[in-house]
């Protein structure tokens, strides 16, 4: 049977604004997927945002949702979760909005192992304003900020989390979106920070610029420049000029709202 996606839509909030061709949609499909197959319920799920078009999602979903602002996804998101830490605390950030002016509250949420899901909707731009150049753009690439190439050299996103200490890490693609759903649901389920790198695509702000095909060749690049870790850690030699796909770090620490109760149960005698 087909899945039911309008169980966890909120009525009368389609069509999105997301231009023909986004992949951002395919990942907000994952993250229902994800969320379903969790078995979350949909009352206890916090969906928070900061602004862009990634940001869009918590408008068109049925949980408790926040739209925020740019950058403070985290922020909010933290706040939440120490104020109701039974409650499933989700966030959807662009990688401009999750590490550029949200950087600080990237690393520090890694750091602190808060048990919060962040999914980063990577597009290597800034889509919603007109395609500035964000931390993820490739060296070299156009932007409408850097139109002779961009000088900067892009983060990777699951080296930065695992270096800020991150316990859950991974990185999925838009084109392989049942395995994202499993990677995102993973995310979930562990206890503790988790970061899922989503490569996702603007053809509209970034594909045309750097003339990178239609949607659906933007969509296939992934298919042929990806390998998976399972494949690399057999044989190093296949990671040669592809992006690594899969579980980076899934370790056991001790998560933050955890430690905070433990304090004030010490303080509290
Ligand atoms: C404090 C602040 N600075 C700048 C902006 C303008 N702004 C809105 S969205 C955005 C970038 C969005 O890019 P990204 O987070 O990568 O998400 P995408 O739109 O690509 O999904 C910017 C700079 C803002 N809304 N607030």
């Amino acid at each position: 049977m087909a899945f039911d996606y309008a169980q966890y839509m909120r009525p009368g909030k389609l069509p999105h604004i997301w231009c023909p061709g986004c992949a951002h949609g395919i990942v907000m499909k994952s993250i229902i997927r994800a969320i379903d197959r969790e078995q979350l319920d949909k009352d206890n799920t916090v969906l928070v945002s900061g602004i862009g078009c990634a940001s869009r999602m918590p408008g068109y979903v049925d949980f408790n949702t926040l739209h925020t602002t740019h950058g403070r996804a985290l922020g909010f998101a933290t706040g939440v979760k120490m104020a109701k830490p039974s409650m499933d605390v989700i966030v959807v950030s662009g990688d401009g909005d999750a590490l550029a002016i949200g950087g600080n509250h990237f690393i520090h949420s890694c750091r602190r192992n808060i048990n919060i899901t962040l999914i980063v909707f990577n597009n290597n731009i800034y889509g919603m304003t007109g395609g500035q150049f964000s931390p993820t753009t490739p060296h070299g690439k156009l932007a409408s900020t850097t139109p002779y190439g961009n000088p900067d050299y892009a983060f990777d996103v699951v080296d930065l989390a695992i270096g800020a200490g991150a316990s859950y890490v991974a990185r999925g693609t838009a084109y392989h979106s049942v395995p994202l759903t499993r990677l995102i649901a993973d995310g979930i389920a562990h206890r503790g920070f988790s970061v899922i790198d989503a490569l996702c695509t603007c053809p509209t702000t970034y594909g045309r610029r750097n003339k990178l095909g239609s949607a659906t060749d933007m969509l296939l690049w992934f298919k042929g420049n990806t390998v998976g870790k399972k494949i690399v850690d057999k044989k190093p030699e296949k990671a040669e000029g592809k992006i690594v796909t899969g579980v980076f770090r899934q370790d056991e620490k001790p998560e933050y709202c955890d430690e905070y109760a433990k304090i004030i149960e010490k303080v509290s005698d």
